[in-house]
């Protein structure tokens, strides 16, 4: 059986000067392109809203950014307006070796649902298709790197394992967002998941 690095939402709303901005979300950019020099298989994620999408505080008058609402499908962070289709912010990292890339799984095209994980949207029942393509190809195995440690890689970590891979984050080349503590919440579950964590910054 083969392996895949799965790059999760290496684009520039998530990093320093982005509608979105993760702290440090530029800083993974090198040991990210390092890995997917040595990975044979290598596919990404692509954060692809359109305008007005139901995970936008704009699109809740009065709401807040970064607050809670309910939705069908329960609880959801609402965010500022990031990664609209075909935008700047919804660009790779121009530094991101992306061209080795075997697949771009696009997620969050739903206007009415938000779409965390590379395999299942916020309801945690309508597949993106990445299961399929990944057993129909072989592939077992997993590390994910990428934005945002606590949400996207997150979920997709935690999806991940329950469909049966073997499935490692790397942490040093990830980085979060810590919402109310969410990325603590967050390692822990995929701890208890059965994800292996790894860090390997020396020193
Ligand atoms: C993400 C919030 C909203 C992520 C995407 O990539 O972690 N976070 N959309
Ligand atoms: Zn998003």
């Amino acid at each position: 059986m083969a392996e895949a690095l799965v790059v999760i939402d290496l684009q520039n709303d998530f990093c320093p000067g982005g509608a979105l901005a993760v702290a440090g979300g530029d800083e993974i950019v090198p040991l990210v392109n390092d890995m997917i020099r040595r990975t044979d298989h290598v596919v990404l994620t692509q954060d692809w809203h359109p305008a007005g999408h139901s995970s936008f505080a704009s699109s809740h008058p009065g709401s807040q950014a970064y607050s809670t609402i309910e939705m069908p499908y329960g609880p959801q962070t609402l965010w500022p307006d990031h990664c609209i289709q075909g935008s700047l912010g919804s660009d790779f990292h121009s530094g991101l070796a992306w061209t080795k890339a075997e697949l771009v799984i696009r997620k969050g095209f739903r206007p009415a649902i938000d779409s965390y994980s590379a395999f299942f949207e916020n309801d945690h029942a309508t597949p993106t298709g990445l299961a399929g393509y990944l057993r129909e190809r072989g592939i077992d195995t997993l590390t994910l790197v990428g934005l945002a440690t606590d949400f996207c890689v997150a979920f997709s970590a935690l999806d991940a394992v329950k469909l049966g891979f073997r499935t490692t984050v790397r942490l040093d080349a990830c980085r979060g967002i810590d919402l109310n503590g969410s990325l603590e919440t967050m390692l822990a579950k995929m701890r208890d998941a059965g994800v292996t964590l790894e860090d390997h910054t020396s020193g």
